[in-house]
């Protein structure tokens, strides 16, 4: 039976209109999810959209629209985000849908079964933007006396009858657990900051809200409706079967392999998410990876500021392939990053359009016009030939355990570097030179490069699909001879092979010069 992956999204807030931040989130999962089934394992990857709650209520109400509606109508938003981007989600979760109702109140009533959930009376501070309750000790005074929660959020006085979820008994579970799970939060940098918050000592957890009405009721009381909270990170097993737990699927990808977030939202998953399940006595998450924020030109992107990045200009702009690139190679996965139009087109040129565009480029035309259009002839390979190669063929170790960190950055960099001694391998070895001197040794150079490209073009799919489909397009490597089983040299190419008419795959990006 094949090993089995299962990789999810946050679920996205319907009320933003999509933009860099969410496309980045998705983006980072889709690489892993294509590298994983490429790798051999049977991959769920889930998406969707949170739909419940005050912030939600209340934008829908701005719209003039009922809730359900409202959210019918911007849902599609992130749909479309995910087609646009190409990202290869096996499902798409909205947290309104039957499916998601069933789970939400069943994990309720396992809770409320445990004696892990009283009815009390909540007075404190609440975040509508976090949707986010925040004790007075992490508040600041911000202007006009309002409170000020560490996200940079308005809170307002809350008073209200409310379940409450027995969260204080779970602090010391909590921490014995990142203790025998150290790779539970990730990047290993993050670990403090739970723990740090664990240690202060956990108050019980409000999880109803009384006050307002667009939620998932809570079973037998109809005034209240669910945290939107508890009701959210419930989609993720929602969307695997939960509650039947003796379905395939449930049984096959729950507990999740990782809960890929932004660093805004790590509380919720590695603190809230994993005592609900084990105080609901199910399994817990195998890792949750926070990443981190990006600005833009220096400044946080925000709509009030109007300085939101829209995937789809850059798209307009840039590419698709080079946007997704572009997104996971530019900052180490887990740091902040800052977007700049000047670091875009840097990485453009010089990665796609010189590097890979380059190679791609020079050894495919150069077959076309002198090896009769087919892979060529194969002779003795020298040092310099087993050196290349040997390295395209040793990749996949090296990416396989830089992507199992998500170390996206890394995992590309070391990809790039075979790429490099690809282009100096071309100009040492000179095959332009050997045409009429030694055309074999010709033949032979130019194989060793199409070998190379074979190998990077199937280890870059994750990132680039569309390209690197082109690219393995115009090797003549068929559909399914395109998974990382087919890294080694027994499924080298064949000489004689008949190759299409190669085309540039990554053009320079060229600035339009303004009269
Ligand atoms: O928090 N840089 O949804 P949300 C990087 N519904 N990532 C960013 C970003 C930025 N500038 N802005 C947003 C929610 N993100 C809840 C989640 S999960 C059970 C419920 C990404 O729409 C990042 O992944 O506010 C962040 O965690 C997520 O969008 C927040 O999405």
């Amino acid at each position: 039976m094949k090993k089995s992956y299962y990789i999810t999204t946050p679920i996205y807030y319907v009320n933003d209109i999509p933009h860099i931040g969410h496309a980045y989130t998705t983006m980072a999962c889709d690489a892993m999810a294509r590298f994983k089934r490429l790798d051999g394992y049977d991959v769920m990857f889930l998406t969707g959209t949170d739909e419940h709650g005050q912030k939600i209520e209340k934008a829908a109400h701005a719209a003039g629209l009922e809730p359900k509606a409202f959210t019918d109508k911007v849902s599609q938003n992130f749909r479309d985000l995910a087609k646009m981007m190409n990202y290869s989600n096996d499902d798409f979760i909205r947290t309104t849908e039957e499916r998601h109702y069933k789970a939400a109140q069943h994990l309720w009533r396992e809770l409320l079964a445990r004696d892990e959930i009283y009815l009390d009376k909540y007075a404190g501070w609440y975040a509508v933007r976090d949707e986010a309750y925040y004790g007075e000790d992490e508040l600041t005074d911000g202007p006009n006396g309002k409170k000020i929660a560490p996200s940079g959020a308005e809170c307002e006085w809350v008073e209200e009858e409310s379940y409450f979820f027995r969260l204080s008994k779970w602090g010391d579970r909590l921490l014995q657990f990142y203790n025998e799970n150290p790779d539970f939060i990730l990047p290993h940098s993050r670990r403090n900051e739970v723990t740090s918050f664990v240690k202060q000592g956990l108050r019980d957890l409000s999880v109803s809200r009384s006050a307002i009405k667009w939620g998932v009721p809570v079973p037998n009381d109809p005034k209240h409706v669910m945290y939107v909270w508890l009701d959210a990170l419930t989609n993720y097993m929602t969307a695997v079967g939960y509650p039947d737990t003796q379905s395939d699927a449930y049984k096959k990808f729950w507990p999740a392999d990782l809960h890929m977030v932004g660093k805004d939202i790590l509380r919720f998953h590695a603190i809230y998410w994993p005592a609900f399940l084990m105080a609901a006595g199910l399994q817990l998450p195998k890792h949750v990876f926070a990443h981190g924020w990006w600005t833009n030109e220096g400044q946080k992107i925000s709509k009030s500021l109007g300085n939101v990045i829209n995937p789809h200009e850059l798209i307009e702009a840039y590419g698709l392939d080079q946007t997704r690139y572009f997104l996971l190679r530019e900052v180490p996965f887990g740091n902040d990053g800052d977007f700049s139009r000047a670091a875009m087109i840097a990485r453009t040129n010089s990665n796609l359009a010189n590097d890979l565009g380059n190679l791609a480029q020079r050894s495919l035309s150069m077959i076309a016009k002198n090896c009769g259009a087919v892979v060529p002839k194969c002779g003795e390979f020298n040092q310099a030939d087993h050196v290349l190669l040997n390295k395209a063929y040793g990749l996949l170790d090296h990416v396989r355990r830089e992507m199992d960190v998500q170390a996206f950055h890394k995992a590309l960099d070391a990809i790039w570097l075979v790429i490099g001694d690809g282009n100096r391998y071309v100009d040492e070895q000179a095959p332009w030179a050997l045409k009429k001197a030694n055309p074999e040794r010709m033949e032979t150079v130019l194989y060793v490069l199409a070998e190379t490209l074979r190998c990077v073009a199937i280890l870059v799919q994750p990132f680039m699909p569309d390209s690197m489909g082109k690219m393995l397009d115009q090797l003549a490597v068929p559909d399914e001879a395109r998974d990382f089983t087919l890294l080694t040299k027994e499924h080298a190419l064949k000489s004689g092979t008949p190759l299409p008419t190669p085309s540039g795959i990554f053009p320079r990006f060229v600035e339009e010069v303004k009269e």
